[in-house]
C-alpha cells in the first residue's frame, strides 16, 4: 500500500452542515472507543471561524452537529486573542483528557491557544501558550524525559521554521530549540509547519507536516511526513523528500484558497492503518488512507 485518496472525496462540504457557513475544513481528529470524531473548522458567514463536531462509525461517512461546540465568544478572558476566529485544532489524548492546540486569530496576529476537554461538550481554555506570531502547534501524547513537548512554528522576520519546546504542565513552556527548516528550492521552500499530532512508533515519533512554495501571487500547499527520535525528540531522524499528498483533483485545486491540501488530524489505528483527514482548497474535508510502514519508509 502506498497512499490512496478516498474515491468518494470530499467526505464533507457545506452541504453537510445543518447551519449557515461559508466552508467546513481543516479538522482535528480523534477516535474515542469505536467512534471517529472530527473537530472541524467552520468559517461562519462573517468570515470568522468556530469549531463543530462531526461523528462517524466507519471514519468515512460523518454526521455534522447542528451547532458549533466552541466559538471565539466562549473564550472568556482570552476572547481578545481569538476575536477573528479559532482555526485548525490538533487533538491529543494525554492521560484521561483531550488537549486541543489551535490558532487564535485577532489583531494581535496568530497565536497558539491551549484548551482541554473530557467530553467535547465543555471546554476549559488556558489561553495563549506562546507569543504571536506563532501557529501550527502539535503535542506529543506522553511525557518524554519527564516533560510534555510541543512543536510549533514561530514566524520571525523572513524565517518560517519549526521549533520544539518542553513544559512541566502543558501551560508553561521553555527550553526552545530549532527543529526543522524549509528545504531550499523544493516543494516546501517557503515555509513548513507541523500538521498532525505526533504518534509513537517503534522507529520514532511520526507526524505529518505541510510545506509551502510560492509562485508569484499563488502558493501551493502540500503534505509531507517527519520522524523524530523517541528519546531526543529535537533530533530529526528522517523526513520525506517528496510530498505525500499534493493538490491534484479539482476538489483540491479549486476553492476559497486554490491549490491547497492541508491536514491537522489523523487516526493511526492499532493495526497500523492510517486515516488522514485533510482539506482541499480550504473548502471541504477529504480522506486519504495509508499505513505506518509506508510512512516510515518515506522518512529518510
Ligand atoms: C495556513 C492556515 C490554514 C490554511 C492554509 C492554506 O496558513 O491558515 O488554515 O488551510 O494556510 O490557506
Amino acid at each position: 500500500m502506498e497512499i490512496n485518496k478516498f474515491t468518494e472525496n470530499p467526505i464533507l462540504t457545506v452541504k453537510d452542515v445543518p447551519f449557515r457557513v461559508n466552508s467546513i475544513f481543516n479538522p482535528g481528529a480523534i477516535k474515542i472507543e469505536n467512534e471517529y470524531l472530527l473537530l472541524c473548522r467552520v468559517e461562519m458567514p462573517n468570515g470568522r471561524s468556530s469549531f463543530v463536531i462531526a461523528k462517524s462509525k466507519n471514519g468515512k461517512k460523518f454526521i455534522v452537529d447542528d451547532k458549533p461546540c466552541l466559538t471565539p465568544e466562549d473564550h472568556g478572558e482570552f476572547s481578545k486573542y481569538v476575536e477573528w476566529g479559532i482555526e485548525d485544532a490538533r487533538i491529543s489524548k494525554i492521560d484521561l483528557k483531550f488537549y486541543l492546540t489551535y490558532t487564535g486569530y485577532s489583531k494581535y496576529m496568530p497565536v497558539v491557544i491551549l484548551s482541554e476537554t473530557e467530553d467535547f461538550k465543555k471546554f476549559k481554555t488556558y489561553g495563549p501558550i506562546n507569543v504571536p506570531s506563532n501557529k501550527d502547534c502539535s503535542l506529543f501524547p506522553e511525557k518524554i524525559n519527564g516533560y510534555f513537548w510541543k512543536v510549533d512554528r514561530p514566524s520571525g522576520d523572513n524565517r518560517r521554521d519549526m521549533w520544539i519546546s518542553k513544559s512541566p504542565d502543558l501551560i508553561h513552556w521553555g527550553s526552545y530549540q530549532f527543529l526543522m527548516e524549509p528545504q531550499n528550492g523544493t516543494w516546501e521552500s517557503d515555509k513548513i509547519g507541523i500538521s498532525t499530532p505526533f504518534v509513537k512508533t517503534s522507529k520514532g515519533w511520526l507526524a505529518l507536516y505541510h510545506g509551502v512554495r510560492g509562485f508569484g501571487i499563488t502558493s501551493i500547499y502540500k503534505i509531507g511526513v517527519v520522524l523524530l527520535d523517541l528519546e531526543k525528540p529535537w533530533v530529526v531522524k528522517g523526513r520525506s523528500s517528496e510530498p505525500l499528498i499534493s493538490p491534484v483533483e479539482d476538489y483540491e485545486r479549486i476553492g476559497d484558497v486554490n491549490n491547497v491540501v492541508f491536514s491537522n488530524g489523523w487516526i493511526v489505528e492499532d493495526n497500523g492503518n492510517v486515516k488522514i483527514y485533510y482539506s482541499g482548497a480550504d473548502t471541504n474535508v477529504c480522506l486519504a488512507e495509508t499505513n505506518v510502514d509506508y510512512l516510515l519508509s518515506l522518512c529518510k
